[in-house]
């Protein structure tokens, strides 16, 4: 595999593509590698490889941890510069009951995909999960990994809670969250870090990929020229950037009205500066809303970074239980809204995330 590094000389700036170790490695075969899909037998699809999960810990125990996945960024990113200097980031990373391969394959894909300088630590944030390789197991295992710190919330707290525990232990610049089932692909941290590095009041998103929860295989979104927005029910969408807005140049940052949720990067102070998550906030959903209005309204920007790339699993179905039934998740999802956006200016978001180019 090659560990080559790129220099491509700007003032102050390189395009390094030393990271591609373990990714455009051709020499690597076997199951999953290149991020194609594992193949399945009938027996493969059994609905108990699923329960645990919802996707299949059958298929993902037997990939490599380190696997190789393809380079599907736009051609550009490779000519693009990013400053030499960046800030460094915490990679904070909520679980509840992950497996055990999807939750290392996150850890081995961010650990092998970025510059280490700019790695301060990865936190793992345990939310009371009561899976055994979850425990004893994984402390042993990220003995390993002295940039790996464990975390465990004392209650079933959900994942907005337990990120912010996560984000108030951590000591990087910048904060960057993951979901416990990724895999940081080529390059991935620079473009994001130097965004926020040139405006600390940008939080910037990376494409999240989609890995598929049966056969692992690794692949683009249906289309990249979209952004984030949601409809009368609260319900998160992408919809296509309006052609006016689209930039002549695909690997540009754009503007992004909300964020998905899970994956983002913010400078550290800036995050704190916003107050964080709301702490009300319950087990799943919501949390991405609270955030993306402040960051708007608090004079921050939000931007999708096309040359950023991580996949994640979407599952098949939420395997965990949420205390307090569905109502709670209701609850969590429009609590911002009777709470800290008053509706005039929900009215204005909702209006801004479907036609209005940011006038803020
Ligand atoms: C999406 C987001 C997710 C979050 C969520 C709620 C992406 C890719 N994913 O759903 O990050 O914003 O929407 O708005 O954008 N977890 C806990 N405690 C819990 C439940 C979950 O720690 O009680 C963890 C879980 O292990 C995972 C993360 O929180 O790492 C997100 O949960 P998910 O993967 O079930 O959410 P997802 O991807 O359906
Ligand atoms: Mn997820």
């Amino acid at each position: 595999c090659r560990k080559d590094c790129i220099m491509t000389a700007g003032v102050g700036r390189s395009a390094c593509e030393h990271w591609r170790l373990l990714l455009s490695c051709a020499a690597s075969t076997g199951n999953g590698e290149q991020g194609k899909p594992f193949p399945l037998t009938e027996s493969d699809r059994v609905d108990q490889a699923y329960r645990e999960n919802g996707f299949n810990i059958y298929v993902s125990d037997r990939i490599s941890l380190n696997r190789s996945l393809p380079d599907i960024r736009h051609e550009n990113c490779k000519q693009r510069l990013y400053a030499e200097k960046l800030p460094n980031t915490s990679i904070i990373i909520p679980f509840h009951n992950e497996g055990w391969s999807s939750l290392l394959r996150t850890v081995h894909s961010v650990l092998n995909r970025s510059p280490p300088q700019l790695i301060a630590e990865v936190i793992l944030v345990d939310d009371f999960s009561d899976k055994e390789h979850l425990k004893v197991a994984l402390e042993e295992y990220m003995k390993r990994m002295p940039k790996v710190r464990i975390l465990r919330t004392k209650k079933r707290e959900g994942l907005i809670r337990t990120r912010l525990l996560g984000a108030a232990a951590a000591k990087g610049e910048v904060i960057t969250f993951l979901d416990s089932h990724c895999e940081a692909n080529v390059n991935w941290l620079p473009p994001l870090l130097d965004r926020i590095s040139q405006n600390r009041k940008t939080i910037v998103c990376p494409m999240i990929d989609v890995i598929d929860h049966d056969n692992f295989g690794y692949d683009t979104q249906a289309g990249d020229a979209m952004r984030g927005a949601f409809d009368w029910e609260m319900y998160y969408k992408r919809i296509p950037i309006p052609a006016e807005l689209q930039k002549n140049d695909p690997s540009e940052p754009f503007e992004s009205p909300v964020m998905a949720g899970g994956l983002f990067a913010v400078d550290r102070k800036w995050f704190w500066e916003l107050g964080g998550y709301d702490t009300g906030l319950e087990i799943w959903g919501g949390e991405q809303y609270e955030i993306s209005f402040k960051v708007w309204m608090c004079g921050g920007r939000m931007e999708d970074i096309p040359c950023s790339r991580v996949g994640h699993i979407y599952r098949k179905y939420v395997p965990y239980k949420v205390p307090g039934g569905i109502n709670t998740l209701r609850h969590s999802a429009f609590r911002f809204f009777f709470t800290s956006v008053s509706p005039k200016e929900f009215f204005f978001f909702f209006f801004f995330s479907h036609t209005a180019k940011p006038v803020l």
